[in-house]
C-alpha cells in the first residue's frame, strides 16, 4: 500500500499472436528483478491459450518505475492494443523472424506511423530464426514509412545464433540461458558483417542529422554517446525505428532492450504533447473499462499530469478505489503518479477514451477510433428466462470492448452480436458464461433478401362474412405494377363517385402494405405500384377493418400473378490486403459470388491494395475469416449497403425453399 513517487513511464507490447509477447514482458520482469505476476490469468485466456485482454505489470529498472502493457495478438483483437499504443510512451512491436508473416505487422506499423508513436522491433525467437534478419527486415520495411535501423547483429554458430553485437558499441555478448548474457570479444567470422552493418546503420541515422553526415564522409568515427543520443532524439522524435533481436523464451537480448527502454524512451511530457494533452495541473485518460467479478467497474487510466489520490474529487465523485494493477493482482493505493497507469474502482462514470483535466471529466477526448464490425451472429439465451440477464452482460462486455457490439435488428426480429470475427464472438461467448453466468446459442444472421414483381395486373378482391348481427364487406379493385429499383412501395387511389368511400381508402392502404410484409417467396415485398381504382361498399357491414382485410387479401392473390422475383441485397465492399496476396483476394470475391469492380494501391498505405466489389450478403457473413486465413491476419473490409439486384435459378430457388421449411418448422 504504498504511494508511488517519482515518474512512470510505460511501454507497450504489441505485434501478432504468439510472437512471444506475453513471454517476452516475464523475462523483462524477471530481468528487472521484479517477481513476474500471473499474466494471461483469466479461464478465457487459459482456454484459448492466447492473450485475450492486456496483461499490467509494473517494475523498477535501475531506479526507473516502468509500466508494461502486453496486448493481445489475434488480429480479431487488435482494436484493444489501439488505446494502448496510443498512451504509451514507447511501444515494442514484437515480430517473429519469418519473412512469410511480414503482412501481419502491417496494421502495427500504419497505425504507430500515422500516430506518431515512438516504436522499437524486437525480433523474438531469434532461437528460431530459419530467415537472415537482412531478408526479415527487407519483407518488414515495405509496411514501413521509417527506416528499420538494425542496432545489432547476430553472431552465430552455424545455423544457430548464439549472441549478438552493438553496432553503437561494438561489443559483442554471447547468449547465456536465462540469465545475462556474457561480455565476449567480437568473434572474427563476425567482423565483415559487423562492419558491413554498422555503417548501414550510421548512414541511417546520418539521414536526419547533418553534423553525423559530415563525419561520416570525413571518414571519422563519432564517439558511441554521441551516436546514442542521437538515436534517442530520432525515436523520440518517430523517425527511426530500432531493432533488437532476442528469444524472450531464453532470456536473451532482454537486458539490452531494457537498457534501450531506459535510455531512448520519451518522457510522459513528450507523449502527452504528442496526443495535445498539455497544460493541465492533472490530466489523465481512461484507456480501458473492465468489469471485474466483486470489485465492479475498474478504468485503467494513465496520468499524463500530477498526482492522483483517493479523496481528490473527479465530476464531483470522491476518489476511493484506486488500484496498482499487476497481471492478475489489483492491490488498493492511495495515490499514482504521473506517468503512472493505475486502476480507479467505484466511478461508474467514467468510460474508456474520456480525458480527467482538472478533476472534470471531458467524454471521449482521449479519442481512439474503433474498427467497424465485420462478422455477425445471431444469438438468444439457452434460458428464455436470461433475456435481461444478456443485455445487462453484453453493455458490459462492449464497455469493456467497444470493438464489440450488440443490436437488435428489427426486421427479422434477431439479437446480432456483431464484432471482428469468430473467435472474437466465441471469446464474447465464454466470457458471458464464466463471468455472467448467460448461455447463449448462435446462428449465422437471416440476410434480409427481398422481393418484387416483374409483372401486372388487375386484381378483384372481396372481403365479405356473414355471421349474426353485422356482417363485414369490403370490394376493392387494384392495379398493381412494378415500379424502379430502390423506389419501395407506393399506394394511390383514383375513386369516382365514392365507389370506395374515402374515409375507408387509408384502411385499403395499411392492408396492402401488410399484405407485402411477406410475398409469395416469404420476404418483404418492395419495387411495385398499387393503385385503388374501384370497389363497392355496403352501407351497413363495411367498416375499416373489412377494407383492411380486403386489402391484405388483395396482396395475397394478385402477387402469385405478377411474375415474383427474389431479390438480393448487394454490398459495396472495399477489401484492404498487403499487395503480395492481391490476386488470392480476388479469386475469394469470385468464389463469394461477387463482382470486382477494380483495385488499386491503398491510399496512405505503402505495401497494400484495396480491391473494391459488389457483394451478395451472403458473401460477406464469414469473409473475413477467409481473408484473414489467406493473408496472415491481415487483410480487412468494409462493407456499404448499395442496391438489391435480381436473384435467379438455382441460389434463388435454395433460398426460397429454405425459407418455406423453416416457416413450416416454426
Ligand atoms: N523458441 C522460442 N519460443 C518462444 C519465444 N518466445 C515465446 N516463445 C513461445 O511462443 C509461444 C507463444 O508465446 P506468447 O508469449 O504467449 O506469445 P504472445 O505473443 O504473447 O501470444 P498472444 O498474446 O496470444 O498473441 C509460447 O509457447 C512461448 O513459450 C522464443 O524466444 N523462442
Ligand atoms: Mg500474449
Amino acid at each position: 500500500m504504498g504511494t508511488p513517487s517519482g515518474t512512470v513511464r510505460c511501454a507497450a507490447i504489441v505485434g501478432p499472436q504468439g510472437a512471444g509477447k506475453t513471454t517476452l514482458l516475464k523475462a523483462m520482469m524477471e530481468r528487472a528483478g521484479a517477481k513476474s505476476p500471473a499474466l494471461d490469468a483469466s479461464a478465457e485466456a487459459k482456454s484459448f491459450h492466447m492473450t485475450t485482454e492486456p496483461n499490467f505489470a509494473t517494475c523498477e529498472f535501475l531506479g526507473d518505475q516502468w509500466s508494461f502493457i502486453d496486448c493481445p495478438g489475434s488480429s480479431e483483437l487488435f482494436s484493444a492494443s489501439l488505446p494502448v499504443m496510443a498512451s504509451a510512451d514507447i511501444v515494442i512491436l514484437v515480430a517473429e523472424p519469418n519473412a512469410d508473416r511480414a503482412a501481419s505487422l502491417g496494421g502495427y506499423f500504419r497505425y504507430l506511423d500515422d500516430h506518431k508513436i515512438p516504436h522499437v522491433l524486437f525480433v523474438n525467437r531469434i532461437d528460431e530464426a530459419q530467415t537472415r534478419v537482412r531478408d526479415l527486415l527487407e519483407s518488414l520495411q515495405s509496411f514501413s514509412d521509417r527506416p528499420l535501423v538494425l542496432r545489432q547483429t547476430p553472431i552465430r554458430d552455424g545455423d544457430q545464433v548464439v549472441g549478438a553485437i552493438d553496432l553503437v558499441s561494438e561489443r559483442a555478448w554471447k547468449y547465456r540461458e536465462g540469465e545475462q548474457s556474457e561480455l565476449i570479444e567480437i568473434p572474427e567470422a563476425a567482423k565483415e558483417r559487423e562492419a558491413e552493418a554498422r555503417e548501414v546503420m550510421l548512414d541511417a541515422v546520418a539521414d536526419f542529422d547533418d553534423n553525423l553526415m559530415e563525419q561520416i564522409l570525413e571518414d571519422k568515427t563519432p564517439p558511441s554517446e554521441e551516436i546514442y543520443g542521437l538515436m534517442a532524439e530520432e525515436l523520440r522524435d518517430d523517425m527511426v525505428v530500432p531493432v533488437m533481436l532476442g528469444s524472450a523464451a531464453h532470456g536473451n537480448g532482454v537486458t539490452r532492450l531494457l537498457k534501450l527502454l531506459r535510455h531512448e524512451t520519451p518522457a510522459v511530457g513528450a507523449t502527452a504533447a504528442r496526443q495535445g494533452f498539455n497544460g493541465a495541473a492533472t490530466a489523465a485518460s481512461v484507456i480501458r473499462t473492465a468489469h471485474v467479478p466483486h470489485t465492479g467497474k475498474v478504468s485503467v487510466l494513465r496520468i499524463w499530469s500530477g498526482d492522483i489520490k483517493n479523496g481528490d474529487t473527479i465530476d464531483g465523485s470522491r476518489v476511493t478505489g484506486l488500484l496498482a494493477l499487476n497481471g492478475d493482482k489489483r492491490d488498493k493505493v492511495d495515490a499514482a503518479s504521473m506517468g503512472g497507469v493505475v486502476g480507479l474502482a467505484r466511478m461508474d462514470e467514467l468510460n474508456s477514451g474520456d480525458l480527467i483535466v482538472d478533476g472534470k471529466i471531458n467524454p471521449g477526448d482521449a479519442g481512439v477510433e474503433n474498427p467497424e464490425p465485420v462478422y455477425s451472429l445471431s444469438i438468444r439465451p439457452k434460458n428464455n428466462k436470461d433475456d435481461v440477464k444478456l443485455s445487462a452482460a453484453l453493455h458490459k462486455l462492449s464497455e469493456e470492448d467497444p470493438s464489440l457490439t450488440a443490436e437488435r435488428r428489427q426486421e427479422t426480429a434477431e439479437l446480432l452480436l456483431r464484432g471482428q470475427g469468430d473467435i472474437h464472438l466465441r471469446l464474447a461467448a465464454a466470457k458471458l458464461k464464466s463471468q455472467y453466468n448467460v448461455e447463449i446459442e448462435t446462428s449465422p444472421p437471416k440476410p434480409s433478401y427481398r422481393e418484387t414483381i416483374r409483372g401486372a395486373t388487375d386484381h378483384h378482391a372481396r372481403h365479405k362474412k356473414q355471421s349474426g348481427g353485422h356482417g363485414q364487406f369490403a370490394d376493392i379493385k387494384v392495379k398493381v405494377a412494378p415500379a424502379a429499383r430502390g423506389a419501395g412501395f407506393s399506394f394511390d387511389e383514383v375513386i369516382h363517385g365514392g365507389s370506395v368511400p374515402k374515409q375507408f381508402i387509408p384502411a385499403v392502404e395499411a392492408g396492402v402494405a401488410e399484405g407485402l410484409g411477406e410475398g409469395p417467396l416469404g420476404f418483404p415485398v418492395v419495387d411495385l405500384a398499387v393503385t385503388l381504382h374501384d370497389g363497392q361498399h355496403h352501407p351497413v357491414d363495411s367498416n375499416e377493418m373489412s377494407f383492411k382485410l380486403a386489402g391484405r387479401q388483395a396482396m395475397r392473390e394478385a402477387l402469385p400473378e405478377c411474375d415474383p422475383v427474389l431479390l438480393e441485397p448487394i454490398f459495396k465492399t472495399e477489401i484492404h490486403t498487403p499487395t503480395e496476396h492481391t490476386s488470392k483476394v480476388h479469386g475469394v470475391i469470385s468464389s463469394r459470388r461477387g463482382q470486382i469492380l477494380g483495385f488499386d494501391a491503398r491510399k496512405g498505405w505503402p505495401g497494400w491494395d484495396t480491391v473494391t466489389a459488389m457483394m451478395p450478403e451472403p458473401g460477406l457473413a464469414d469473409l473475413i475469416i477467409e481473408l484473414r486465413s489467406l493473408s496472415q491476419g491481415a487483410a480487412t473490409f468494409t462493407a456499404e449497403f448499395d442496391h438489391y439486384q435480381e436473384l435467379f435459378g438455382k441460389d434463388a430457388e435454395k433460398i426460397v425453399l429454405e425459407r418455406k421449411a423453416k416457416k413450416e418448422a416454426s
